[in-house]
């Protein structure tokens, strides 16, 4: 079976540069000890579209339902500093709809320009209704979304629903899947084979598109998750049933349990907030590669591939590959705990 067979029957409304660059990080794979080799795959620049990231790949395969649907708003959801909204945002701007997220307090947060600054800012810019609400973190469908949805149409609007990360959305999964079909691509233009994937999970759907993506050559639970959504069964929960529904889409066979890993110990003390392992990862990859994580996301599978490292769970002369889904523009809503650097 080559790559490209496994989307071969679903549309795709480019949103993306091409496949996202695979680099090797050396000055990190000296870092951590040089036993095992540190690429990452940068879906953080991926597009031009507001920053770009996992959220893009993503709606590439949404977009079509969307524009089919007669829909003229795209309605969505996440924290007040939601990479995915803000890349909703965008997009909605690019194919010419509304837009109207639901920004709800995920996030206890210190700085007093946490809402003003950073995602929420750019999804203003770019001309998206935000509102923000009270409720507080969970992955699962809000009825924020849904008062949402019923408000655009009450108004006279068409509103197509995209959940949380676009995760249970029946074709989130997919665009990661593409995500698993590129690194083969471009394992065998490199002459490389990575050994090991680590992505960071939250709602699910980009961990669940490479455990169905990779499930046919064997390498499903080699993805290593790190969790960052600190409600660890929920999350796994989510990234099963994503799995399940997206192999089936795909017709790849049984998703068992065992083909998801999804480790505990980095997401503390709460989603949204960094603890000290978070912040020397954001530090260290800053300051060996210039590349920049997040305190929400990125910075806790960091923080989760160095340790583990550390620990020897990968074997000597294995090759990582970090997903790094981008994120970096909710820094900036954390320049109290940057203050010195
Ligand atoms: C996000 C998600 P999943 O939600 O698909 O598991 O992806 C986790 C993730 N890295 C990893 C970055 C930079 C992310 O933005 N972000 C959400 C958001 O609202 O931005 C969906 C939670």
């Amino acid at each position: 079976m080559t790559a490209r067979d496994l989307l071969a029957g679903f549309e795709r409304y480019p949103l993306t540069f091409g496949p996202s660059p695979i680099e090797r990080l050396d000055r990190l794979t000296a870092h951590a000890g040089g036993k095992v080799e540190i690429w990452a795959k940068r879906e953080d620049c991926n597009s031009g579209l507001a920053f770009g990231g996992n959220k893009v790949r993503k709606l590439e395969y949404i977009v079509p339902d969307a524009i089919a649907s007669g829909a003229d708003t795209l309605v969505s959801i996440g924290g007040v500093q939601s990479n995915h909204t803000r890349q909703v945002a965008a997009v909605a701007a690019k194919i010419g709809m509304k837009c109207r997220l639901v920004q709800e307090a995920w996030v206890p947060h210190e700085d007093a320009v946490y809402d003003r600054v950073g995602n929420p800012m750019l999804s203003r810019i770019m001309g998206a209704d935000v509102r923000l609400t009270d409720d507080g973190f969970d992955i699962g469908i809000r009825k924020s979304w849904e008062d949402a949805l019923a408000d655009v149409e009450a108004s006279g609007g068409r509103p197509y629903g995209i959940p949380a990360g676009a995760s249970v959305h029946k074709y989130g999964g997919l665009g990661f899947v593409g995500f698993a079909e590129e690194v083969r691509a471009q394992e065998a233009e490199l002459g490389v084979r990575f050994d090991y994937v680590v992505v960071c999970t939250v709602t699910g759907s980009t961990h669940a598109g490479m455990v169905a993506g990779f499930k046919p050559d064997g390498r499903a639970a080699n993805v290593i998750g790190i969790d960052a959504s600190f409600t660890l069964d929920q999350t796994r929960a989510q990234v099963l049933d994503i799995a399940r529904r997206t192999a089936d889409l795909i017709g790849v066979g049984d998703i068992a349990d065992s083909d998801v890993t999804l480790l505990d110990g980095y997401a503390h003390p709460a989603y949204g907030v960094p603890n000290a392992g978070t912040l020397a990862a954001i530090r260290t990859a800053a300051r060996t590669e210039g590349m920049l994580t997040d305190p929400v996301y990125e910075g806790k599978s960091m923080d989760g591939m160095l340790d583990l490292i550390a620990k020897g769970y990968f074997p000597a002369g294995s090759k990582v590959l970090y997903a790094h889904l981008g994120g970096a523009p909710a820094l900036n809503g954390y320049g109290y705990t940057f203050r010195n650097g």
